[in-house]
Protein backbone atom coordinates (compact mmCIF):
# COMPACT_ATOMS: atom_id res chain seq x y z
CA UNK A 1 0.00 0.00 0.00
CA UNK A 2 1.34 3.43 -0.70
CA UNK A 3 1.11 5.88 1.45
CA UNK A 4 -2.12 8.79 0.99
CA UNK A 5 -0.74 12.13 0.04
CA UNK A 6 -3.89 14.52 1.69
CA UNK A 7 -5.19 17.68 0.75
CA UNK A 8 -3.98 20.63 3.05
CA UNK A 9 -6.96 22.65 3.64
CA UNK A 10 -7.71 25.32 6.77
CA UNK A 11 -4.02 23.75 8.05
CA UNK A 12 -5.12 20.23 8.64
CA UNK A 13 -4.18 18.09 5.71
CA UNK A 14 -7.32 16.20 4.86
CA UNK A 15 -8.07 12.93 3.18
CA UNK A 16 -10.25 12.36 0.57
CA UNK A 17 -12.21 9.57 -0.67
CA UNK A 18 -10.72 9.70 -4.23
CA UNK A 19 -7.41 9.14 -4.97
CA UNK A 20 -5.05 9.77 -7.84
CA UNK A 21 -2.54 6.55 -8.78
CA UNK A 22 1.18 8.58 -9.91
CA UNK A 23 2.66 6.48 -12.07
CA UNK A 24 7.00 7.17 -13.42
CA UNK A 25 6.59 7.11 -17.60
CA UNK A 26 10.03 5.54 -17.02
CA UNK A 27 8.26 2.20 -15.54
CA UNK A 28 4.97 1.90 -15.85
CA UNK A 29 5.14 -0.70 -12.58
CA UNK A 30 6.58 1.94 -10.18
CA UNK A 31 4.01 4.09 -8.69
CA UNK A 32 5.43 7.00 -6.86
CA UNK A 33 2.29 7.56 -4.92
CA UNK A 34 -1.43 7.68 -4.15
CA UNK A 35 -2.74 11.62 -4.41
CA UNK A 36 -6.16 12.87 -2.98
CA UNK A 37 -8.60 14.27 -5.23
CA UNK A 38 -10.53 16.95 -3.42
CA UNK A 39 -14.21 17.34 -4.07
CA UNK A 40 -15.51 20.12 -4.89
CA UNK A 41 -16.93 20.58 -1.13
CA UNK A 42 -13.42 20.33 -0.10
CA UNK A 43 -12.10 23.21 -2.69
CA UNK A 44 -15.10 25.27 -0.75
CA UNK A 45 -13.74 24.65 2.45
CA UNK A 46 -10.09 26.03 0.89
CA UNK A 47 -11.54 29.02 -0.48
CA UNK A 48 -13.26 29.98 2.44
CA UNK A 49 -10.22 29.51 5.05
CA UNK A 50 -7.79 31.62 2.39
CA UNK A 51 -10.85 34.16 2.76
CA UNK A 52 -10.50 34.15 6.01
CA UNK A 53 -6.76 34.22 6.68
CA UNK A 54 -6.56 36.57 3.86
CA UNK A 55 -7.18 39.27 5.91
CA UNK A 56 -4.41 38.98 8.44
CA UNK A 57 -2.24 38.04 6.15
CA UNK A 58 -2.77 41.45 4.09
CA UNK A 59 -1.50 43.23 7.06
CA UNK A 60 1.65 40.92 7.54
CA UNK A 61 4.70 42.95 7.51
CA UNK A 62 8.09 42.46 5.26
CA UNK A 63 9.64 40.52 7.64
CA UNK A 64 6.96 37.84 8.45
CA UNK A 65 7.01 37.52 4.92
CA UNK A 66 10.49 37.44 3.89
CA UNK A 67 10.94 34.57 7.02
CA UNK A 68 8.34 32.25 5.79
CA UNK A 69 9.48 32.52 2.07
CA UNK A 70 13.12 32.03 3.00
CA UNK A 71 13.08 29.31 5.02
CA UNK A 72 10.99 27.61 2.01
CA UNK A 73 13.92 28.40 -0.19
CA UNK A 74 16.15 27.49 2.37
CA UNK A 75 14.36 23.91 2.73
CA UNK A 76 13.96 23.32 -1.18
CA UNK A 77 17.86 23.41 -1.42
CA UNK A 78 18.69 21.34 1.41
CA UNK A 79 15.95 18.68 -0.11
CA UNK A 80 16.98 19.36 -3.90
CA UNK A 81 18.70 15.47 -4.57
CA UNK A 82 15.44 13.93 -3.35
CA UNK A 83 12.80 16.27 -4.51
CA UNK A 84 14.79 16.32 -7.94
CA UNK A 85 14.50 12.51 -8.36
CA UNK A 86 11.05 12.90 -7.27
CA UNK A 87 10.51 15.40 -9.76
CA UNK A 88 11.98 13.04 -12.78
CA UNK A 89 10.20 9.67 -11.22
CA UNK A 90 7.45 11.12 -11.78
CA UNK A 91 7.45 13.46 -14.64
CA UNK A 92 9.87 11.60 -16.87
CA UNK A 93 12.62 14.69 -17.03
CA UNK A 94 16.28 13.19 -16.91
CA UNK A 95 17.47 13.64 -13.02
CA UNK A 96 20.25 16.59 -13.50
CA UNK A 97 16.92 18.26 -15.01
CA UNK A 98 14.60 17.53 -12.24
CA UNK A 99 17.40 18.84 -9.82
CA UNK A 100 17.99 21.65 -11.66
CA UNK A 101 14.04 22.72 -11.33
CA UNK A 102 14.08 22.02 -7.93
CA UNK A 103 17.22 24.02 -7.10
CA UNK A 104 15.39 27.39 -9.82
CA UNK A 105 12.73 26.39 -7.95
CA UNK A 106 14.95 27.10 -4.40
CA UNK A 107 15.77 30.40 -6.16
CA UNK A 108 12.23 31.77 -7.12
CA UNK A 109 11.06 31.48 -3.34
CA UNK A 110 14.81 33.14 -2.20
CA UNK A 111 14.23 35.43 -4.88
CA UNK A 112 10.49 36.44 -3.59
CA UNK A 113 11.92 36.49 0.17
CA UNK A 114 14.31 39.62 -1.06
CA UNK A 115 11.15 41.41 -3.00
CA UNK A 116 8.86 41.32 0.48
CA UNK A 117 11.57 43.76 1.70
CA UNK A 118 11.36 45.78 -0.91
CA UNK A 119 7.93 46.22 -1.78
CA UNK A 120 6.85 50.44 -2.38
CA UNK A 121 5.01 52.72 -3.34
CA UNK A 122 4.98 56.20 -5.11
CA UNK A 123 4.39 59.52 -3.39
CA UNK A 124 4.28 62.77 -6.08
CA UNK A 125 2.67 66.22 -5.58
CA UNK A 126 -0.68 66.28 -6.53
CA UNK A 127 -1.75 69.40 -9.43
CA UNK A 128 -3.88 71.03 -6.88
CA UNK A 129 -2.41 73.08 -3.74
CA UNK A 130 -2.05 71.71 -1.02
CA UNK A 131 -3.28 68.09 -1.68
CA UNK A 132 -0.47 64.74 -1.57
CA UNK A 133 -1.00 61.71 -4.00
CA UNK A 134 0.40 58.28 -3.08
CA UNK A 135 0.16 55.16 -5.04
CA UNK A 136 0.95 51.84 -3.08
CA UNK A 137 0.25 48.09 -4.02
CA UNK A 138 -2.70 46.06 -2.09
CA UNK A 139 -2.65 42.22 -2.44
CA UNK A 140 -6.06 40.98 -4.40
CA UNK A 141 -6.91 38.88 -1.91
CA UNK A 142 -7.31 34.85 -2.92
CA UNK A 143 -5.51 33.76 -5.33
CA UNK A 144 -6.05 30.69 -7.40
CA UNK A 145 -3.31 29.17 -8.88
CA UNK A 146 -3.43 25.99 -11.78
CA UNK A 147 -0.30 24.75 -13.10
CA UNK A 148 1.08 22.09 -15.48
CA UNK A 149 2.76 18.76 -15.02
CA UNK A 150 5.50 19.49 -16.88
CA UNK A 151 7.51 21.93 -14.73
CA UNK A 152 5.98 20.76 -11.52
CA UNK A 153 8.20 22.36 -8.96
CA UNK A 154 9.49 25.35 -10.60
CA UNK A 155 6.13 26.63 -12.00
CA UNK A 156 4.53 26.27 -8.61
CA UNK A 157 7.03 28.10 -7.12
CA UNK A 158 7.13 30.97 -9.70
CA UNK A 159 3.29 31.45 -8.80
CA UNK A 160 3.11 30.43 -4.51
CA UNK A 161 6.02 32.22 -4.05
CA UNK A 162 5.00 36.11 -5.76
CA UNK A 163 1.44 35.48 -4.39
CA UNK A 164 2.32 34.90 -0.79
CA UNK A 165 5.01 37.65 -1.24
CA UNK A 166 2.59 40.02 -1.74
CA UNK A 167 0.14 39.70 0.85
CA UNK A 168 -2.36 37.57 -0.72
CA UNK A 169 -3.66 34.05 0.30
CA UNK A 170 -3.57 30.72 -1.81
CA UNK A 171 -5.57 28.27 -3.13
CA UNK A 172 -3.13 25.86 -5.26
CA UNK A 173 -4.47 22.82 -7.36
CA UNK A 174 -1.11 21.04 -8.88
CA UNK A 175 -1.78 18.79 -12.32
CA UNK A 176 -3.52 15.77 -11.67
CA UNK A 177 -1.15 13.64 -13.39
CA UNK A 178 1.91 14.77 -11.74
CA UNK A 179 0.79 15.64 -7.89
CA UNK A 180 3.75 14.92 -6.11
CA UNK A 181 6.05 18.02 -6.17
CA UNK A 182 2.81 19.91 -5.77
CA UNK A 183 2.33 17.86 -2.45
CA UNK A 184 5.86 18.43 -1.46
CA UNK A 185 6.11 22.17 -1.58
CA UNK A 186 2.42 21.74 0.89
CA UNK A 187 4.23 20.01 3.22
CA UNK A 188 7.25 22.41 3.32
CA UNK A 189 4.86 25.56 3.34
CA UNK A 190 2.98 24.16 6.48
CA UNK A 191 5.83 23.80 8.24
CA UNK A 192 6.81 27.44 7.19
CA UNK A 193 5.15 29.60 10.01
CA UNK A 194 2.42 31.03 7.69
CA UNK A 195 -0.46 30.99 9.56
CA UNK A 196 -3.13 28.71 8.95
CA UNK A 197 -5.26 28.92 5.78
CA UNK A 198 -2.77 31.58 3.91
CA UNK A 199 -1.88 28.64 1.67
CA UNK A 200 -4.36 25.63 0.72
CA UNK A 201 -3.78 22.38 -1.36
CA UNK A 202 -6.73 20.70 -3.43
CA UNK A 203 -5.03 18.20 -5.66
CA UNK A 204 -7.87 16.38 -8.28
CA UNK A 205 -9.10 16.71 -11.80
CA UNK A 206 -9.30 20.35 -13.29
CA UNK A 207 -13.26 19.09 -14.09
CA UNK A 208 -13.77 19.23 -10.26
CA UNK A 209 -10.70 21.27 -8.53
CA UNK A 210 -10.17 23.80 -11.99
CA UNK A 211 -13.87 24.35 -11.82
CA UNK A 212 -14.71 25.20 -8.44
CA UNK A 213 -11.43 27.69 -8.28
CA UNK A 214 -12.80 29.28 -11.35
CA UNK A 215 -16.63 29.65 -10.52
CA UNK A 216 -15.76 31.23 -7.22
CA UNK A 217 -16.41 34.27 -6.02
CA UNK A 218 -14.38 34.33 -3.49
CA UNK A 219 -11.00 33.93 -5.62
CA UNK A 220 -10.18 37.52 -6.45
CA UNK A 221 -7.42 36.07 -9.15
CA UNK A 222 -6.42 32.72 -10.90
CA UNK A 223 -3.42 32.21 -12.55
CA UNK A 224 -3.06 29.55 -14.79
CA UNK A 225 -0.13 27.63 -17.18
CA UNK A 226 -1.11 24.82 -19.38
CA UNK A 227 -3.10 24.51 -22.92
CA UNK A 228 -4.45 26.96 -24.94
CA UNK A 229 -8.05 25.25 -25.21
CA UNK A 230 -7.69 25.17 -21.08
CA UNK A 231 -6.67 28.74 -21.12
CA UNK A 232 -9.79 30.36 -23.38
CA UNK A 233 -11.82 28.35 -20.87
CA UNK A 234 -10.58 30.00 -17.93
CA UNK A 235 -10.95 33.51 -19.34
CA UNK A 236 -14.10 33.31 -20.42
CA UNK A 237 -15.02 31.89 -16.54
CA UNK A 238 -13.15 34.18 -14.77
CA UNK A 239 -13.97 37.46 -17.24
CA UNK A 240 -17.80 36.31 -16.87
CA UNK A 241 -17.66 37.01 -13.12
CA UNK A 242 -14.67 40.02 -13.48
CA UNK A 243 -11.97 38.33 -11.71
CA UNK A 244 -8.76 38.90 -12.78
CA UNK A 245 -6.60 36.39 -14.77
CA UNK A 246 -3.19 35.69 -16.01
CA UNK A 247 -2.39 32.95 -18.88
CA UNK A 248 0.91 31.27 -19.96
CA UNK A 249 0.01 28.79 -22.88
CA UNK A 250 1.49 27.07 -25.86
CA UNK A 251 4.07 28.39 -28.23
CA UNK A 252 5.20 26.89 -31.72
CA UNK A 253 8.58 28.68 -30.98
CA UNK A 254 11.20 29.42 -33.64
CA UNK A 255 14.73 28.89 -33.68
CA UNK A 256 16.27 30.94 -36.70
CA UNK A 257 19.83 29.56 -38.20
CA UNK A 258 21.47 32.17 -40.57
CA UNK A 259 24.28 31.40 -42.98
CA UNK A 260 26.66 32.81 -40.94
CA UNK A 261 26.06 31.12 -37.67
CA UNK A 262 28.43 28.81 -35.56
CA UNK A 263 27.32 25.50 -36.91
CA UNK A 264 28.19 23.88 -33.24
CA UNK A 265 26.58 26.82 -31.43
CA UNK A 266 23.21 26.28 -33.43
CA UNK A 267 22.81 22.18 -33.10
CA UNK A 268 23.05 22.70 -29.92
CA UNK A 269 20.96 25.26 -29.62
CA UNK A 270 18.32 22.98 -31.54
CA UNK A 271 19.37 19.88 -29.62
CA UNK A 272 18.31 21.75 -26.43
CA UNK A 273 15.57 23.83 -27.31
CA UNK A 274 14.16 20.91 -29.70
CA UNK A 275 14.40 18.47 -27.66
CA UNK A 276 15.73 18.38 -23.94
CA UNK A 277 12.83 17.82 -21.03
CA UNK A 278 11.63 15.73 -24.03
CA UNK A 279 10.61 18.62 -25.85
CA UNK A 280 7.83 18.66 -23.17
CA UNK A 281 7.77 22.66 -22.50
CA UNK A 282 6.15 25.71 -23.50
CA UNK A 283 9.17 27.12 -25.11
CA UNK A 284 10.40 24.27 -26.94
CA UNK A 285 11.78 25.32 -30.36
CA UNK A 286 10.05 23.12 -32.61
CA UNK A 287 10.82 25.24 -35.74
CA UNK A 288 13.96 24.96 -37.32
CA UNK A 289 14.07 27.64 -40.11
CA UNK A 290 17.46 27.64 -41.65
CA UNK A 291 18.72 29.63 -44.56
CA UNK A 292 19.76 27.81 -47.83
CA UNK A 293 23.69 27.93 -47.63
CA UNK A 294 23.96 26.58 -43.96
CA UNK A 295 21.03 23.87 -44.47
CA UNK A 296 22.28 20.68 -45.38
CA UNK A 297 25.03 21.31 -43.16
CA UNK A 298 23.02 22.33 -40.10
CA UNK A 299 20.70 19.38 -41.10
CA UNK A 300 23.49 16.37 -41.24
CA UNK A 301 24.84 17.67 -37.68
CA UNK A 302 21.56 17.64 -36.36
CA UNK A 303 20.96 14.66 -37.12
CA UNK A 304 24.45 12.91 -36.35
CA UNK A 305 23.96 14.50 -32.66
CA UNK A 306 20.44 12.81 -32.81
CA UNK A 307 21.63 9.56 -33.53
CA UNK A 308 23.76 9.71 -30.40
CA UNK A 309 21.58 11.33 -28.13
CA UNK A 310 20.83 8.62 -24.76
CA UNK A 311 16.72 7.86 -24.54
CA UNK A 312 16.07 6.18 -21.19
CA UNK A 313 15.02 6.04 -17.69
CA UNK A 314 14.79 8.97 -16.36
CA UNK A 315 16.32 8.53 -13.45
CA UNK A 316 19.49 6.18 -14.76
CA UNK A 317 22.80 8.04 -15.35
CA UNK A 318 23.71 9.07 -18.53
CA UNK A 319 20.32 9.69 -19.85
CA UNK A 320 19.99 13.14 -21.89
CA UNK A 321 16.32 12.62 -22.49
CA UNK A 322 13.65 10.93 -20.94
CA UNK A 323 10.51 9.38 -21.59
CA UNK A 324 7.22 10.93 -22.69
CA UNK A 325 4.73 11.66 -19.83
CA UNK A 326 2.16 9.51 -20.42
CA UNK A 327 0.16 7.22 -22.83
CA UNK A 328 -2.18 9.88 -24.25
CA UNK A 329 0.90 12.33 -24.76
CA UNK A 330 2.80 9.75 -26.32
CA UNK A 331 -0.63 9.24 -28.82
CA UNK A 332 -0.64 12.74 -29.34
CA UNK A 333 3.28 12.82 -30.79
CA UNK A 334 2.90 9.67 -33.09
CA UNK A 335 0.02 11.19 -34.05
CA UNK A 336 1.45 14.28 -35.32
CA UNK A 337 4.99 12.20 -36.45
CA UNK A 338 2.14 10.61 -38.80
CA UNK A 339 0.24 13.48 -40.34
CA UNK A 340 4.21 14.88 -40.28
CA UNK A 341 4.97 12.33 -43.12
CA UNK A 342 1.49 12.47 -44.33
CA UNK A 343 1.69 16.22 -45.44
CA UNK A 344 4.48 15.54 -47.14
CA UNK A 345 7.63 16.63 -44.68
CA UNK A 346 10.68 13.76 -44.82
CA UNK A 347 10.78 12.14 -41.54
CA UNK A 348 15.41 12.01 -41.48
CA UNK A 349 15.69 10.96 -38.01
CA UNK A 350 13.82 8.93 -35.02
CA UNK A 351 9.99 9.30 -34.45
CA UNK A 352 9.74 5.87 -33.55
CA UNK A 353 8.58 3.78 -30.09
CA UNK A 354 11.76 2.66 -28.28
CA UNK A 355 12.01 -0.31 -25.74
CA UNK A 356 14.24 -0.20 -22.62
CA UNK A 357 14.56 -2.58 -20.08
CA UNK A 358 11.39 -1.58 -17.97
CA UNK A 359 7.69 0.05 -19.56
CA UNK A 360 7.79 3.75 -20.03
CA UNK A 361 6.26 6.07 -23.03
CA UNK A 362 10.02 5.86 -24.77
CA UNK A 363 10.34 7.97 -27.94
CA UNK A 364 13.29 8.46 -30.31
CA UNK A 365 13.48 12.30 -31.07
CA UNK A 366 11.64 13.02 -34.53
CA UNK A 367 13.51 15.51 -36.59
CA UNK A 368 11.52 16.41 -39.83
CA UNK A 369 12.95 18.57 -43.08
CA UNK A 370 11.38 19.63 -45.87
CA UNK A 371 8.60 20.70 -44.02
CA UNK A 372 6.89 23.95 -45.05
CA UNK A 373 4.90 26.74 -42.47
CA UNK A 374 1.77 25.79 -43.81
CA UNK A 375 1.98 22.15 -42.12
CA UNK A 376 0.29 21.55 -39.26
CA UNK A 377 3.45 20.21 -37.56
CA UNK A 378 4.40 23.70 -37.61
CA UNK A 379 1.38 25.81 -36.83
CA UNK A 380 0.04 23.31 -33.90
CA UNK A 381 1.91 22.93 -30.39
CA UNK A 382 2.47 19.03 -30.41
CA UNK A 383 4.54 19.27 -26.47
CA UNK A 384 6.88 16.28 -27.05
CA UNK A 385 10.11 15.20 -29.06
CA UNK A 386 9.78 16.64 -32.69
CA UNK A 387 11.10 19.15 -34.87
CA UNK A 388 11.12 19.82 -37.99
CA UNK A 389 13.00 21.91 -40.72
CA UNK A 390 12.20 24.56 -42.64
CA UNK A 391 14.34 26.31 -45.21
CA UNK A 392 14.42 29.97 -45.96
CA UNK A 393 15.91 31.76 -48.60
CA UNK A 394 17.21 34.77 -46.65
CA UNK A 395 17.13 36.34 -42.99
CA UNK A 396 14.46 38.52 -44.58
CA UNK A 397 12.05 35.49 -45.21
CA UNK A 398 13.10 33.16 -42.27
CA UNK A 399 12.19 36.57 -39.57
CA UNK A 400 9.06 36.92 -42.00
CA UNK A 401 8.43 32.50 -41.27
CA UNK A 402 9.15 33.21 -37.32
CA UNK A 403 6.28 35.68 -36.94
CA UNK A 404 3.82 33.92 -39.10
CA UNK A 405 2.28 31.62 -36.20
CA UNK A 406 -0.78 32.65 -33.84
CA UNK A 407 1.66 32.14 -30.88
CA UNK A 408 4.37 34.55 -29.72
CA UNK A 409 6.31 32.92 -26.63
CA UNK A 410 10.20 32.52 -27.52
CA UNK A 411 11.97 33.13 -30.45
CA UNK A 412 15.79 32.60 -30.97
CA UNK A 413 18.16 33.32 -33.65
CA UNK A 414 21.54 31.42 -34.23
CA UNK A 415 23.68 34.01 -36.23
CA UNK A 416 27.04 35.90 -36.12
CA UNK A 417 25.35 39.28 -37.58
CA UNK A 418 25.13 42.27 -34.60
CA UNK A 419 23.09 43.31 -37.30
CA UNK A 420 20.56 40.64 -38.22
CA UNK A 421 20.59 39.89 -34.15
CA UNK A 422 19.86 43.12 -33.18
CA UNK A 423 16.69 43.41 -36.50
CA UNK A 424 15.73 40.12 -35.08
CA UNK A 425 15.83 41.33 -31.38
CA UNK A 426 13.67 44.66 -32.40
CA UNK A 427 11.00 42.98 -34.40
CA UNK A 428 10.42 39.05 -33.39
CA UNK A 429 6.88 39.17 -32.35
CA UNK A 430 7.17 37.42 -29.20
CA UNK A 431 8.09 37.72 -25.29
CA UNK A 432 11.45 36.50 -25.47
CA UNK A 433 14.06 37.01 -27.74
CA UNK A 434 17.13 34.21 -27.47
CA UNK A 435 20.15 35.17 -29.76
CA UNK A 436 22.62 32.32 -29.72
CA UNK A 437 20.79 30.57 -26.68
CA UNK A 438 17.98 27.96 -26.65
CA UNK A 439 14.48 29.42 -27.00
CA UNK A 440 13.85 27.55 -23.34
CA UNK A 441 15.73 27.91 -20.33
CA UNK A 442 15.46 31.18 -18.61
CA UNK A 443 16.16 33.16 -15.53
CA UNK A 444 14.21 32.77 -12.56
CA UNK A 445 14.91 37.28 -11.93
CA UNK A 446 13.14 38.48 -15.27
CA UNK A 447 9.57 38.54 -16.79
CA UNK A 448 8.41 35.37 -18.05
CA UNK A 449 5.67 35.56 -20.80
CA UNK A 450 4.35 36.06 -24.70
CA UNK A 451 2.58 37.78 -27.12
CA UNK A 452 -0.38 36.38 -29.16
CA UNK A 453 -2.23 33.26 -28.54
CA UNK A 454 1.07 32.29 -26.03
CA UNK A 455 0.01 34.72 -23.01
CA UNK A 456 -2.88 36.85 -21.15
CA UNK A 457 -2.16 39.28 -18.61
CA UNK A 458 0.68 40.71 -16.79
CA UNK A 459 3.99 39.27 -17.05
CA UNK A 460 5.34 36.20 -14.45
CA UNK A 461 8.22 36.24 -12.64
CA UNK A 462 10.94 38.69 -11.67
CA UNK A 463 9.79 42.37 -10.08
CA UNK A 464 7.18 42.24 -13.20
CA UNK A 465 4.93 39.70 -10.89
CA UNK A 466 3.90 42.73 -8.72
CA UNK A 467 1.56 44.10 -11.75
CA UNK A 468 -1.06 40.28 -11.45
CA UNK A 469 -0.36 39.43 -7.37
CA UNK A 470 -1.09 43.36 -6.52
CA UNK A 471 -3.56 45.85 -7.05
CA UNK A 472 -3.10 49.41 -7.04
CA UNK A 473 -4.50 52.04 -4.91
CA UNK A 474 -4.26 55.60 -5.27
CA UNK A 475 -5.02 57.84 -2.25
CA UNK A 476 -5.43 61.56 -2.17
CA UNK A 477 -4.85 63.74 0.73
CA UNK A 478 -5.38 67.31 1.68
CA UNK A 479 -2.86 67.99 4.58
C1 LIG B 1 11.80 27.32 -19.45
O1 LIG B 1 11.86 27.11 -20.66
O2 LIG B 1 12.82 27.46 -18.75
O3 LIG B 1 5.31 25.44 -19.32
C2 LIG B 1 10.54 27.44 -18.71
C3 LIG B 1 6.39 25.81 -19.79
C4 LIG B 1 6.87 27.18 -19.44
C5 LIG B 1 8.11 27.19 -18.67
C6 LIG B 1 9.32 27.11 -19.52
N1 LIG B 1 5.83 27.90 -18.73
O4 LIG B 1 7.03 25.07 -20.48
Amino acid sequence: MSKHHANFIAGEWVASAEASRNVNPSDTNDVVGEYARASAADVANAIAAAKAASHGWARSTPQERHDVLRRVADEILARKDELGRLLSREEGKTLAEGIGETIRASQIFAFFAGEALRLAGEKIASVRPGVEVEMTREPMGVIGIITPWNFPIAIPAWKIAPALCYGNAVVFKPADLVPGCGWAIAEIIARSGLPKGVFNLVMGRGSVVGEAILKSRDVHAVTFTGSAATGRHVAATCAGRMAKFQLEMGGKNPLVVLDDADLKTAVECALNGAFFSTGQRCTASSRLIVTEGIHDRFVAALSERLAGVVVDDALKAGTQIGPVVDQSQLDQDLDYIRIGTQEGAKLVSGGQILNRATPGFYLAPALFTEATNAMRISREEIFGPVASVIRAKSYDEALAIANDTEYGLSSGICTTSLKHASHFKRNAEAGMVMVNLPTAGVDYHVPFGGRKASSYGPREQGRYAAEFFTQVKTSYILA
